[in-house]
């Protein structure tokens, strides 16, 4: 009996373990729709379809598993671009699935509903990996490519698109499991042990990792123990060792202090970091006088601007698992400068009032949350010092736009993190003017139900670009926000709202909001402005 291939996409899918599609359905994509009928795939209706890509991100952050986005056509799919850019450059895998018009119409430019120029060539600058079906076989075939490409290598996005007209066709086809990926590679052997002998003669041995060494937490614990090695994180890499810990001096690479230290060790490894300038977060690169060991699965990364002396393409975690025996135990560095608190006590000594009270509410959410919460946070002045100053103990439990940096990540990713990780905590943080860009999500995470606290940092600005502008000596212009009732449009949405002034009672309206039967607008009125 043959099936649509519309029907023959989705279970497929469905027998490939992605087991969410976040999509709004449209006339391009009724096939698609027929096919999710009867399927186990699960199907969230966003409110726009830069929600639908957020949230598959949040979904792949959160669990390590890709989700698909469902899109129409044309402005489907260009809605959807924005969060894709965003998947690209934070190594994010998540699937859209994106119809096209009619085949017959393809580059004939017919004014054809949703019609644009050359839909693949728009996917194909912005995705990883870029597809179009033309047949029933070339869904099964594209498909099995995309999959694949999203389980091997360095994640990306990947992108399908398939002509309403074959999503209609009858196919014979049958939904098939694919074989799985091959697993990661290690590194070379030799340059393994090049890097041990490097490691173990090093008298200031310093670890960076990035987002790509979320896998390796315990081999990387392994190595700073042994050699006694200092450890800097980036955003990314947040908690992959506890942020507690003696030997990490945390996502501080914006920091004076931090960047001297990277400039007097002697051996650096850099493991799963693109080392970028969103990492850095200052004009000037890192200074880097040490040798410079770096591992990365991307081997684009090991000859870029911080070229490495020793290059090693592979897995974090594979390669430091066989590093991590070759290293022989000592007290170095760590132990002369006595632990890391010292130097993160002088770097947070230098913050100003305006950054002590960010701190304060940083500490307040961190309070409510259990150990394996999980913060997705935008593009806001709390977050920008969340990134170094929310201590977290645990990879993968700080997200942030870090490389594209745009803003209206927050509540979409934290949506599709909640629906990956129900049983987890997970909470939005957002600014004023950044929660506005994809605030219309609020009515998906009510419709879901989701216990979901949507803490919004209030400071009736476009405030970063504000301080940017006073110090530039610019006037302020077009920085000054007027902000809409906050309070009363979640009432809109029929969702709790709380407005609070202090840190005590964010934290008990995050614990509520945690047991909560549907999301909770919590305002964080910001009055201390540094303007
Ligand atoms: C899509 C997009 N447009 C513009 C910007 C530039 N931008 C970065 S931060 C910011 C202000 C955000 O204001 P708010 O969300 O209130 O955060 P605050 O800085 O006040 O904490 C702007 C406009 C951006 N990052 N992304
Ligand atoms: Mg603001």
């Amino acid at each position: 009996m043959s099936i649509t291939v519309g029907r023959y996409l989705v279970d497929s899918l469905a027998a490939n373990d992605i087991d969410t599609a976040f999509g709004i359905p449209g006339v391009h994509t009724l096939e698609l729709y027929r096919g999710l009928a009867g399927s186990s795939l699960r199907h969230v209706l966003v409110r726009h379809e830069q929600g639908a890509a957020f949230a598959a991100d949040g979904y792949a952050r959160a669990s390590g598993r890709p989700a698909a986005a469902f899109v129409i056509s044309g402005p489907g799919l260009t809605n959807a671009l924005t969060a894709v850019g965003q998947a690209y450059s934070d190594s994010v895998p998540l699937l859209v699935i994106a119809s096209t018009p009619p085949r017959a119409s393809l580059g004939k430019q017919w004014g054809v509903l949703h019609e644009l120029r050359d839909q693949l060539a728009l996917a194909e600058r912005v995705f990883g990996f870029a597809r179009s079906a033309r047949s029933a076989a070339d869904v099964r075939d594209h498909l099995r490519a995309c999959l694949g490409s999203l389980r091997t290598g360095r994640p990306r996005p990947a992108y399908l698109e398939i002509p309403l007209d074959l999503l209609a066709e009858e196919t014979d086809l049958r939904p098939e499991r694919f074989a799985a990926a091959s697993s990661l590679p290690a590194g070379e052997a030799e340059r393994i042990e090049e890097a041990a002998q490097w490691l173990n003669g090093a008298q200031r041995p310093l670890l960076i990792a990035g987002g790509g060494a979320r896998g390796a937490a315990g081999e990387l614990r392994r190595i700073a123990e042994a050699l006694d090695a200092l450890m800097v994180t980036t955003a990314a890499g947040k908690g992959v060792l506890p942020e507690h810990h003696a030997a990490n001096l945390g996502a501080s690479l914006p920091y004076r202090e931090t960047r001297e230290l990277v400039a007097s060790a002697d051996v650096v490894l850099a493991v799963g970091t693109e080392l970028a300038e969103t990492d850095i977060y200052t004009a000037t690169p890192l200074t880097l006088a040490g040798r410079l060991i770096r591992i990365d699965l991307d081997p684009a990364k090991l000859t870029d601007h911080y070229a490495a002396a020793l290059p090693i393409q592979g897995d974090a975690q594979r390669t430091l698992a066989a590093l991590a025996p070759k290293l022989s135990p000592r007290r170095g560095w760590g132990a002369r400068i006595g632990g890391t608190a010292g130097v993160r006590a002088r770097m947070e000594a230098a913050w100003s009032e305006p950054t002590r009270r960010m701190s304060a509410m940083l500490a307040a959410i961190r309070a409510a949350l259990p150990a394996d919460g999980i913060v997705c946070s935008d593009m806001t002045q709390i977050a920008y010092h969340g990134n170094y100053a929310f201590p977290v103990d645990l990879p993968a439990c700080w997200f942030h736009p870090s490389g594209y940096g745009t803003l209206g990540f927050a509540l979409p990713a934290a949506l599709g993190a909640k629906i990956a990780a129900p049983q987890r905590a997970v909470l939005a943080l957002a600014g004023d003017f950044g929660l506005q860009f994809t605030l219309q999500e609020l009515m998906t995470a009510a419709e879901a139900a989701l216990a979901l606290p949507v803490v919004v940092w209030n400071n009736a600005a476009l405030g970063q670009i504000r301080d940017d502008m006073i110090e530039a000596r610019i006037a302020p212009l077009g920085v000054i926000a007027r902000n809409p009732d906050f309070q009363a449009l979640a009432g809109a949405f029929g969702v709790r709202a709380a407005r609070v002034t202090d840190a005590a009672t964010l934290t008990s309206a995050v614990r509520e909001a945690l047991d909560a039967a549907g999301p909770t607008l919590i305002e964080v009125v910001e009055t201390n402005n540094h303007a």
